[in-house]
């Protein structure tokens, strides 16, 4: 079910024939929409469409008003901006013809054709004049190059070619990319008997009956129960499309203009961002950090503070990156364009592209930081972020970048810098290295140790020092084969514990616990006394030199072995202590824990004072 539908914004100067021109494109007054919208009839507002002689679909969002304007460029026609700008041929250019053109400039065109309208009303030369006049203006802006086609709506001369020079624009654009599903909502109302209703332009992904969604910024979760394009009932709605969705879960009051109806934990709105800004053409005075303005950007609309991050001010014809605070949350996307307006003097000085949803405190090398960002694709932001930050969870890459970050170097649930993961990888063999030199005896060194390790690790590269990252680092060291860790030990996993470095301290151990002292050696408590070090005791015992019953006893592997067999020989009667310690020739001192070691290792099973072997 690809749709192959676009949707193209009007503009241009008030009365210049914008509406009458969709009329005459589609059959579709879309003014009329206003007045039935009153009346409660229709929820597409100032939309209408048609199908080309391609066989293409498009549809227009031509609404009056300014601020409309604004949104219908950012959030009306979706991230493929498309435009079908108006000048009447009578009047020519016009204030709101160069507002418009300069918002278009700065926000950029994937297309645009220019409608020379009112045609029936002007002669050839005039007709020339104004064409000379359009292109000249066009000259330099993201419309440079688009068809001038001379129209009447009235006798309906060009409209074939209008008809043409759109479909020319469509085979030209490029197709919109799969993303993240969000519908920019625009209007908000709720219709008797099935309650409230969203419309908007929906981009990313489709949306499909039934679905839990997400209201933005609220967290409102609702599930969607109808959902309409071109006032047909659809069971799914796809990108780029216009949308009323039949919301149930979300009271008309818990929702706004510029709201944004989302797959649920797919966005986490802002309201700080950075990104790279450039004032309109011909703006007569700079953009600094101390005035007030507002940002648009999708459908919403905010006060904003800007922060110039190069510079002291933005003087016309410059591009700098800017740190944006708004009042409220919004939801952006890296990539966004938006546009900014000075509240104070009412006009629009500029506009941008999002570079990031989620800066960092620092701002030092921030220019760098958004240059990386302005040149790259959608699918090398995670990688970025992961530069950026040394280290970032993969789910809040996708959050913040709208791509899974696929191809870059993951550990556990985290994308991590190489240099990162390379530093940390040395800094734990080397200290490894350096304590299996140091206890050769050891099995392993504590893992609360190489934690601290690996967390100064992280540190000293700039990365971030969560426990889980920590974690998720030895585990994949471990997984890679060059360490091994227990619960609570880790070692390199090349280290064998090197015996014959004490075997001299071994040999007295083994003569210490054996031969005539066999049955009743000295207590791990008396050893060390005798100066035997608890290392070689531990080492001896982990290599079964020794046997270890309990935490002071150790034994020969043959008096155990012997014990062993006295426990399993018992008969059906069963094994007193006394009768136990007789026949191994020892005292009830080593013989009551010698049989309490044997219970612990199912060998015999306690029943009172008897002791029965297990099958
Ligand atoms: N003679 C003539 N009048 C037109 C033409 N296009 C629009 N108009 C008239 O111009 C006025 C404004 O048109 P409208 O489409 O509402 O302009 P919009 O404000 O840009 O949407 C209306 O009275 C139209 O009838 C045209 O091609 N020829
Ligand atoms: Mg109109």
């Amino acid at each position: 079910m690809e749709s192959e539908l676009r949707v193209v914004a009007t503009a241009g100067h008030v009365d210049h024939g914008k509406s009458s021109l969709i009329i005459q494109l589609t059959g579709i007054d879309p003014d009329r929409f206003e007045e039935e919208k009153r009346r409660g009839l229709t929820i597409d507002l100032g939309y209408a469409w048609c199908t080309l002689p391609s066989g293409r679909e498009i549809g227009f969002v031509d609404v009056p008003g300014h601020e409309r304007f604004v949104r219908n460029m950012l959030a009306g026609v979706g991230p493929v901006r498309l435009v079908l700008f108006v000048v009447a041929a009578d009047e020519g250019w016009k204030p709101q013809s160069e507002e418009h053109l300069q918002i278009i400039d700065v926000l950029g065109v994937s297309g645009g054709v220019v409608a020379l309208t009112k045609r029936d009303l002007v002669d050839r030369e005039t007709l020339a004049t104004a064409t000379a006049e359009v292109r000249e203006r066009l000259e330099g802006t993201a419309l440079e190059d688009a068809r001038i086609v001379p129209v009447s709506s009235t006798t309906g001369e060009g409209i074939d070619e209008i008809r043409a020079a759109l479909d020319a624009m469509l085979e030209a654009a490029p197709g919109p990319q799969e993303s993240r599903a969000r519908l920019f909502v625009d209007r908000v109302f709720t219709i008797k008997g099935a309650g409230t209703v969203v419309t908007g332009t929906l981009d990313g992904r489709c949306l499909v009956v039934g679905d839990e969604v997400e209201l933005y910024p609220t967290g409102q979760r609702a599930r969607i129960r109808s959902l309409q394009t071109h006032k047909k009932a659809e069971e799914r709605a796809c990108p780029i499309s216009r949308v009323a969705a039949n919301v149930v879960g979300a009271e008309r009051e818990e929702l706004e203009r510029g709201d944004v109806l989302g797959v649920p934990g797919e966005w986490r709105p802002t309201t700080v961002f950075e990104a790279k800004l450039r004032p309109v053409r011909g703006l007569g005075h700079p953009i600094g950090s101390r005035g007030a303005y507002k940002v648009y950007a999708g459908a919403a609309e905010a006060d904003a503070h800007i922060q110039l991050l190069q510079g002291t001010k933005l003087e016309p014809g410059g591009e700098v990156f800017v740190r944006i605070r708004v009042s409220r949350p919004i939801v952006l996307d890296v990539f966004d364009r938006f546009v900014l307006r000075d509240s104070g003097r009412r006009e629009t000085v500029g506009g941008g592209v999002v570079l990031d949803v989620a800066p960092p405190r620092a701002r030092d090398d921030a220019p760098l930081r958004l240059a990386a960002r302005a040149s790259a694709r959608r699918d090398e932001l995670p990688r970025l972020l992961a530069a950026e930050r040394g280290a970032v969870r993969a789910a809040e890459a996708a959050l913040l970048t709208g791509s899974m970050g696929n191809g870059v170097p993951r550990v556990g649930g985290w994308l991590v810098r190489e240099d990162v993961s390379s530093s940390v990888a040395r800094a734990i063999t080397e200290w490894l290295a350096g304590f299996h030199a140091e206890h050769p005896l050891e099995e392993g060194a504590p893992l609360a140790l190489a934690r601290e390790i690996v967390t100064s690790a992280l540190r000293a590269s700039g990365g971030p020092t969560q426990s889980n990252l920590v974690d998720s680092l030895l585990d994949g060291l471990a997984s890679a084969g060059t360490v091994v860790r227990t619960a609570s030990t880790i070692r390199l996993a090349s280290h064998r514990v090197a015996l014959e470095a004490a075997s001299e301290d071994i040999a007295r151990l083994v003569a210490a616990v054996g031969g005539e002292h066999e049955s009743a050696p000295p207590t791990v408590k008396e050893l060390l006394a005798q100066g035997f070090q608890r290392e070689v005791i531990d080492a001896a015992s982990r290599a079964g030199v020794v046997v270890r019953v309990g935490p002071d006893l150790v034994f020969t592997p043959g008096f155990v072995a012997r014990a062993e067999a006295v426990a399993r020989n018992a008969t059906k009667e069963g094994i007193s202590v006394s009768v136990f310690r007789e026949r191994l020739g020892t005292s009830r001192k080593y013989a009551l824990p010698v049989l309490e070691w044997l219970d612990g290792r199912g060998v015999t099973r306690r029943q009172g004072d008897l002791r029965f072997p297990r099958a």
